[in-house]
């Protein structure tokens, strides 16, 4: 395949002023009609005229009405075109029932619906499919269906027919079409300047009751958008619409977002507090993108993290605005550690902007988007909270309508603020994961502070140079006062110190408080100042972090050489949550162990090769240990965090939730499963049922219940998505392949949905004793379903590879029944261009 190279940009050689598109709907031969008004582009080198087509029937082409000279590839076409300006012409057939790849036009439950991004619009009809291409769009649908949508304001509406018309200019990534049998929930939002707008959710007739949440995240996504960055919606309209088989969580069309069903519906009954928390901050993330990705686009593709880093640092900031900013830091860095880390220092290695690839689908990473928010984060830190208003402000002033890159974004911050930010680029343009060692010296009232900076080389980023790192920091006393409060040191150099005056005693430091730049801290640190820490830091996410160093390096020694549990995390732990001054939220997350791929990759960074069952043994017995040692205050626990008022899933509750969970977890340990199975028996919610269940199935006393609930919900697809998990998700490592297999031999096992395959094979692939198996089975079953999916569904299976990128952490049994299942699947024939580039890359 094809590498695509950044520094290859070309601008196309034409202007589309306006695009008609008419669509005669039927499944398995819709007919798509083109007109476009081409002009040529002033800015542009002279180049022939292509335009991208894939999977498409020609029927006619012409120009200004003269039949066209084309000439068809694989990828498009070419046509000679006159020298001014032009009208294209085109009718296309496609086949979107039997478009199994949900890319372009497809059908979902007798539903045509449609995913462009990144470059989907090409199986729609011939279009110059890149983002810099802007037009407005008017667009026909011709069907017998009631519901016809697509993107912008409705226009004429008749007997099987609809009309609809985008004022914005945009990218054939953000085009859209839905029609099918669909209900609206329906609703309405004045925007601040009083322009009312029409609000939709559409969903198949019988998930009615699962909109009242969604429309509510709506709502105050549009109001806080307003008043946090002053931006006000465009349209009279705005429609979400949910489908089941959907191969990420939502796309943010103009105006018409199409969400994974699983990203929107929710009920009390069938979703979980967790499930509540992801569909608000999805449907913001989307409603968000109407500013940062629609008005705003990206020049190419390798800009994308200008719109995705952007919007998930928005919506993280949306979350922590609607419910606890310490829980949602702690979360945030939790999912960074264990999806943005383990890519960053692996064979998929690539940064945050990368500079080639050969299958853009492949670049929707954690690096891209999460990396891409923690970026803003530090920038945001380094300029302060005011002059980053004052920079998106003229951000939106400066380049609305417009596709822009990662230089413009920079060169407003710039200009608002003075600052140079050639070193700071290197966030952009690097690849790994910065690691800081610290030393401190301490000499008659005065402490310096060393800290080197360095990052592994890697094939994406052979010489790594220094990077700007905020380092957030506070410091102690012995008695726990603070004596200095936090401020941000900016580290520039690879090494470089920083010296503290007139302190009274030898300070305690609290470094990285609210994870203020995405790197691992090393320092050599003793058990007494992490319980210290844990005791009396005035910041919570270091105060947190500091149970968590505690636990990882207990894990660690338990792992690597058989030690105990430590008393002082035990201690240390208990303490924290006797404090019934804590949110229960924090406290939940103060039992949340590292991940078990976590330690691995911790293990590995210390040249000891990680052995999953031992870190599997090692997480059992503390927990197992936690649980004897809480034994006397888990029953009170258990008592504070019950919830008598009606569900709700907000924050307060959600949290006492989330720690009654947690104990539960605990307190199986020490009843069999006693307190659990009457949890279960009574819940009236699917947090406490699942949990319940969970429960009892990592107890071994959960027959009568697997079944239970599979009757129960059997009607139900997003529940059983989660029975499916489960079973996978809470089984010991010998029986988590076993159960993987039968599940996916079971008759509501359909690989074509990709919530499904990933609810059974990615929940092996998160097993990490199970999928690491010694036997290779783990790596052999997901490689079978991955051979199977690839003509089906390539997106889908490219992602799920991912699962092998830390092959070559393990031992050397291992990393051959890993290096045989990904050839097998390299050698597989017909392998998509998508799987292809990703085996490739993390057999190099
Ligand atoms: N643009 C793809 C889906 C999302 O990030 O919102
Ligand atoms: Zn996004």
């Amino acid at each position: 395949p094809q590498t695509i190279l950044l520094s290859d940009y070309t601008p196309f050689g034409w202007q589309l002023e306006k695009v008609e598109l008419t669509f005669i709907l039927a499944p398995r031969a819709t007919r798509v009609k083109s007109r476009i008004a081409f002009v040529p582009n002033p800015g542009a080198p002279a180049q022939d005229f292509f335009l991208h087509g894939e999977e498409l029937t020609l029927i006619s082409a012409t120009i200004d009405g003269t039949p066209a000279d084309t000439h068809l590839t694989s990828e498009g076409l070419t046509a000679k075109v006159p020298d001014g300006a032009f009208t294209w012409e085109a009718e296309v057939e496609i086949d979107p029932a039997n478009n199994t790849a949900l890319e372009g036009l497809y059908m979902s439950n007798g539903m045509y619906c449609t995913q462009c991004e990144a470059e989907g619009f090409r199986k729609i009809t011939y279009y110059p499919d890149r983002p810099d291409v802007m037009s407005v769009f008017s667009v026909r649908i011709e069907g017998d269906l009631p519901v016809m949508l697509s993107n912008g304001n409705p226009g004429k509406k008749g007997d099987g027919f609809a009309e609809w018309h985008d004022p914005w200019p945009k990218p054939a990534y953000l085009f859209a079409l839905v029609a099918g049998e669909l209900v609206a929930h329906s609703d309405h939002f004045t925007t601040r300047s009083g322009k009312p707008v029409d609000l939709n959710l559409w969903v198949r007739p019988g998930d009615e009751g699962k909109c009242a949440f969604g429309m509510e995240a709506l709502k105050k996504s549009m109001t806080w958008d307003e008043e946090v960055y002053g931006r006000e919606y465009d349209l009279d309209v705005f429609n979400i619409v949910a489908v089941d088989d959907f191969n990420m969580g939502a796309m943010e069309n103009k105006g018409l977002n199409i969400f994974n069903s699983s990203a929107v519906l929710a009920s009390p009954e069938t979703s979980t507090d967790m499930n509540f928390e992801r569909i608000e901050a999805i449907i913001a993330h989307e409603y968000f993108h109407n500013w940062t990705g629609n008005r705003i686009t990206c020049r190419d593709w390798f800009q994308l993290c200008l719109k995705e880093g952007l919007t998930v640092f928005r919506d993280a900031q949306f979350t922590s605005d609607m419910r606890s900013a310490p829980v949602k830091r702690i979360q945030d860095t939790i999912d960074l550690r264990a999806r943005q880390f383990p890519e960053d220092s692996g064979p998929l290695a690539h940064p945050v902007r990368p500079d080639h690839y050969q299958e853009i689908n492949n670049f929707y990473t954690a690096t891209v988007y999460e990396k891409g928010a923690e970026v803003i984060g530090m920038l945001k830190t380094l300029v302060g909270d005011d002059a980053y208003k004052a920079a998106l402000d003229l951000y939106f002033d400066r380049h609305d309508g417009q596709a822009c890159t990662i230089e413009d974004w920079l060169k407003v911050f710039e200009d608002t603020t003075g600052r140079d930010l050639t070193q700071f680029k290197r966030w952009y343009t690097q690849a790994g994961t910065p690691r800081v060692t610290v030393s401190e010296a301490w000499d008659d009232g005065t402490y310096t502070l060393t800290f080197r900076q360095e990052t592994k080389p890697s094939a994406a980023t052979p010489a790594p140079q220094p990077q700007v790192i905020p380092m957030a920091l506070g410091l102690l006393n012995p008695n726990g006062d603070e004596v200095r409060p936090t401020e941000v040191l900016e580290i520039t150099q690879a090494e470089q110190s920083f010296v503290f005056e007139d302190l009274a005693s030898k300070p305690v430091p609290s470094l990285l408080r609210g994870f203020s730049a995405p790197v691992t801290l090393d320092r050599e640190s003793t058990t007494e100042e992490r319980a210290f820490l844990l005791a009396h830091d005035t910041d919570s996410f270091t105060r947190w972090e500091a149970g968590n160093a505690l636990a990882r390096q207990t894990l660690l020694d338990m792992a690597a050489k058989g030690a105990a549990p430590e008393p002082a995390y035990l201690d240390g732990i208990q303490a924290v949550l006797r404090d019934a001054s804590l949110d229960p939220a924090y406290r939940a997350l103060m039992l949340a162990l590292p991940t078990q791929s976590d330690l691995a990759g911790t293990l590995k960074d210390k040249g000891i090769t990680p052995d999953p069952d031992a870190i599997w043994q090692a997480v059992e017995t503390l927990r197992q240990a936690l649980a004897e040692h809480l034994q006397d205050l888990l029953p009170r626990l258990a008592a504070e965090t019950h919830v008598d008022a009606p569900y709700s899933p907000d924050a307060e509750q959600a949290g006492k939730r989330a720690l009654g969970g947690a104990v539960l977890r605990l307190l199986t340990r020490l009843d069999g499963g006693k307190a659990a199975a009457a949890q279960y028996a009574k819940a009236d919610n699917m947090t406490l049922q699942l949990s319940a269940l969970g429960c009892l199935i990592s107890a071994g006393k959960d027959e009568a219940e697997v079944q239970a609930f599979y009757d129960q919900w059997k009607h139900d697809r997003l529940v059983i998505d989660k029975w499916f998990g489960l079973q996978i998700m809470q089984a010991t490592p010998e029986a988590s392949v076993p159960t993987a297999k039968a599940l996916t031999e079971h008759p509501d096992f359909n690989m074509k949905n990709p919530n499904r395959f990933r609810a059974t094979l990615g929940a092996l692939a998160g097993h990490h004793a199970g999928f690491h198996a010694a036997d290779g089975s783990g790596y052999a079953l997901l490689a079978d379903w991955l051979i199977r999916l690839d003509p089906v569904n390539p997106q889908t299976t490219a992602r799920m590879s991912t699962a092998f990128q830390t092959w070559t952490r393990y031992d050397a049994g291992r990393q051959a029944h890993a290096r045989a299942a990904l050839e097998r699947i390299a050698a597989t024939p017909g392998l998509s261009r998508d799987t292809t580039e990703m085996v490739q890359r993390i057999l190099a």
